[in-house]
């Protein structure tokens, strides 16, 4: 391979390798055949056939190889990258088993494996010709020639390709996913204990590295997952790592004419593994093979939650991959010669800075790693870049940090998912909205239309009506579809607080029971998302929503007043079918929690109303549409932090606010689970005591605004103006946008809305 590389060179194209361990992808039929301008063609000819395409559409498994929002954004980055003609390739893991399907049964969440492999994958490729040997373990030698990596073992990397199809561009990009796949080298080797049938049964172990996705969304979890002998975890980065790395660097003729995008700190051990493979294979020196690193990479940062940070223990590294930690400790080192340059003396500083943390068991932060090994550093909304530059790094390498606020892809958030809003649209200012979000401000004028005011009511209602049946369907629960639909699907987090919503439910309740013959705005709330199988309290928080629905369905003074349903299994799939039926979209984390948030995006476009913090991509939304047209309540995020550093009482609140404290009485004590009264105490008792996100300090403005919500939808026309709105307003939110910014200021290409000859 060496004899080919020369690593100088401008005139070529840069290719964009995109690298995440998870891309959501969901179904990929509709959007084959839309991408490709084939979509009434196919219908036409399966109609001939006296087929239903709807039905073969539902018989296609979700590629549910993410866990949320991180895995989504890389799904519509893919989309976006072959829009805009850009020579993109993702590269990611073909987990064997994608996002657990989620059962709610008795009120709790069951994990049910997502075998999604099971009857084959029509869009994929295996090209075994490309397989890559990957190393692991093994020892460091000092040799005359330089270091080498000796007596390891292997585990091939067999990569998959799928299409992934421009938008009527004729464009079709690759997305290729590794396989680990055992040679007879590593587990003869490694596991023969002289029992020729054990080591074949052995053989298989090294297959679970991309057996599995792991389900943690916005957690990191730094013990070592271990199956048999063989390790997962940073094996599992590595072997994504070196796979891809392998790969650029065996068909880069022209390194650093390569843009390498880490998505977050997962794969991040591209970085040493770039290192190792110029310098120890390459020959190239450090300084040159820094250079060309540097100059490759960049990362992206999706949250500043500290329990969500990658730390591994040098002790796991060191006995996994002992040259990259070596590595590793050589960039510290010159890293470390910076910093005391720039803070001569300054130990404390060091400390901070430094790659490798030494408190407690000694690990290695992969943030400082990802940011000192690339030329750019991005948060994913203008308030999370903010809050990344003053805080992951404390100043040093100021000038690496950028912000791209994420997108969503309009071809499946309206195209797909929304035909007939996407008709209504399109008959109004054309088709090209679909690659130039941004025209949809075209739409504004029309706010005085009442015509088009109610095409966009008669769409939403139409929505509703078909979700309306299907949820009766499958939960049994008869649902009033002028009842106003409010919606929170996402990931059950503590901080993206469905508690608080919870509580207003609970709040809605008592006020009904109350005043029985009042007159209130009807609501359905939804609510759905798979909670991590580890998280205690995430799972809690599914228990208290159903049993909250439990008592709320079954009251017949309450009758189609207020109803309450928990979505099971809330995917891709399910997303495109409830956000067209949305009237309000609910976003409540705490300031400064959510990096961005793509799901906000995704109601917007439909046609829903926010209420929600000033947190993450809210807040550009509303600069987009004005706040007159959405609903902000809740702490800034300087006030967060003012009542982080005076002291946060949650007694206080509850003293206070008598309709709080009658909601958390309740769930206190039983009121909602009266077969085990003692079942909500532990959640009683975080939210008083131990509150990281502060739920009571928000909950008054919630509720205020909550009944503002409610004034406005009983202005229906009021309603639809403001609904327009936010669709109109909604161009800043497309993937094209993000893209065409990474594209440009990260990794110097070009879009292009050319279309190639077919
Ligand atoms: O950037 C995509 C998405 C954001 O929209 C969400 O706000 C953020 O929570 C999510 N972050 C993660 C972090 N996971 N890890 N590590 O999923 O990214």
């Amino acid at each position: 391979m060496g004899e080919h590389c020369y690593w100088e060179g401008d005139e070529i194209q840069w290719r964009v390798y995109y690298l995440s361990l998870e891309y959501y992808m969901g179904r990929s039929l509709t959007n084959t055949m839309i991408n490709l301008g084939i979509q009434s063609a196919c219908d036409e000819a399966l109609y001939q056939l006296g087929l239903d395409i709807e039905e073969l559409e539902a018989l296609e498994e979700d590629a549910g190889l993410g866990n949320g929002g991180l895995g989504r954004l890389a799904a519509c980055f893919l989309d976006s990258m072959a829009t805009l003609g850009m020579a993109a390739y993702g590269y990611g893991i073909r987990y064997e088993y994608g996002i657990f399907a989620q059962k709610i049964k008795n009120g709790e969440q069951v994990e049910e494996p997502d075998d999604w492999l099971r009857f084959g994958n029509p869009w994929e490729k295996a090209r075994p010709e490309y397989m890559i040997p990957v190393n692991f373990y093994g020892r460091v030698e000092d040799t005359p020639q330089g270091k080498k990596w000796v007596d390891t073992q292997i585990v091939f990397a067999m990569p998959y390709d799928n299409p992934i199809p421009g938008y009527k561009n004729n464009v079709v990009n690759t997305m290729r996913l590794w396989s680990a796949k055992s040679t007879n080298n590593f587990d003869l080797k490694f596991f023969n204990d002289g029992d020729y049938i054990q080591a074949v049964l052995d053989r298989n172990q090294s297959e679970n590295i991309s057996r599995v996705l792991y389900p943690n969304d916005n957690f990191f979890e730094g013990k070592e997952l271990r199956l048999n002998r063989v390790s997962c975890g940073p094996t599992l980065q590595h072997h994504q790592a070196s796979g891809s790395v392998a790969q650029i660097v065996r068909t880069s003729s022209t390194l650093p004419t390569v843009a390498l995008q880490l998505n977050d700190t997962h794969p991040s051990m591209a970085i040493p593994e770039l290192m190792r493979i110029l310098m120890d294979i390459e020959g190239l020196t450090w300084a040159r093979a820094w250079d060309i690193c540097v100059k490759t990479c960049a990362y992206t940062n999706h949250t500043v939650l500290p329990e969500a940070l990658e730390r591994w223990p040098t002790s796991m590294l060191e006995h996994i991959l002992p040259r990259h930690l070596q590595i590793i400790y050589e960039i510290n080192h010159h890293h470390l010669q910076e910093v005391a340059k720039r803070w001569p003396g300054d130990m404390d500083r060091m400390g901070r800075m430094s790659l490798v943390e030494e408190h407690g068991e000694k690990r290695i932060n992969m943030a400082h790693l990802a940011i000192v090994g690339a030329h750019a550093v991005n948060g994913v909304a203008a308030i999370h870049s903010e809050i990344i530059k003053r805080d992951l790094f404390q100043g040093l390498l100021r000038d690496r940090f950028q912000n791209k606020t994420n997108g969503i892809t309009p071809r499946r958030w309206l195209l797909l998912c929304n035909p007939t809003l996407a008709d209504a649209v399109a008959e109004k200012i054309g088709e090209e909205w679909v690659v130039h979000l941004d025209q949809l401000t075209k739409l504004k004028p029309l706010v005085n239309d009442s015509g088009f005011l109610r095409i966009i009511q008669v769409t939403k209602q139409e929505n509703k009506m078909r979700l309306a049946k299907q949820l009766e369907q499958d939960y049994g629960v008869k649902i009033n579809p002028s009842s106003m639909f409010d919606i929170q699907v996402k990931r059950i987090h503590e901080y993206k607080r469905q508690l608080l919503n919870c509580m207003h439910i609970i709040t809605l309740y008592n006020r009904i029971k109350a005043n029985p013959g009042g007159s209130f705005v009807p609501r359905t709330v939804m609510i759905g998302g798979k909670a991590a199988p580890g998280y205690h309290t995430a799972k809690q928080i599914i228990r208290l929503i159903c049993s909250v629905a439990q008592v709320v369905n079954n009251d017949p003074i309450v009758g189609d007043r207020l109803k309450v349903i928990y979505l099971e299994n809330y995917r891709v799939t399910l997303a495109e079918q409830i956000i067209p039926a949305a009237d309000l979209s609910e976003q409540l984390s705490t300031a400064g929690t959510e990096a961005s948030g793509t799901g906000n995006m995704k109601f917007m476009l439909n046609g829903a109303l926010t209420i929600g913090t000033l947190d993450g991509a809210n807040i550009e939304m509303m600069e987009e549409m004005g706040r007159e047209n959405i609903f902000i309540f809740g702490m800034t995020v300087e006030e967060v932090e003012e009542l982080k550093r005076t002291g946060y009482d949650a007694r206080s609140y509850y003293d206070k606010l008598p309709e709080l404290r009658q909601c958390v009485d309740q769930i206190d004590s039983g009121f909602f689970s009266p077969n085990n009264p003692d079942q909500f105490k532990d959640l009683v008792n975080i939210l008083m005591n131990h509150d990281r996100f502060y739920l009571f300090a928000d909950y008054e403005s919630y509720i205020k605004c909550q009944d503002e919500v409610n004034k406005l939808y009983q202005k229906p026309n009021e309603w639809a103006k403001k609904a327009l709105l936010n669709i109109a307003s909604s161009g800043k939110f497309s993937s094209d946008r993000t893209i065409s910014e990474y594209g440009r200021e990260i990794w110097g290409v070009e879009p292009s809305w050319e279309k190639l000859p077919a």
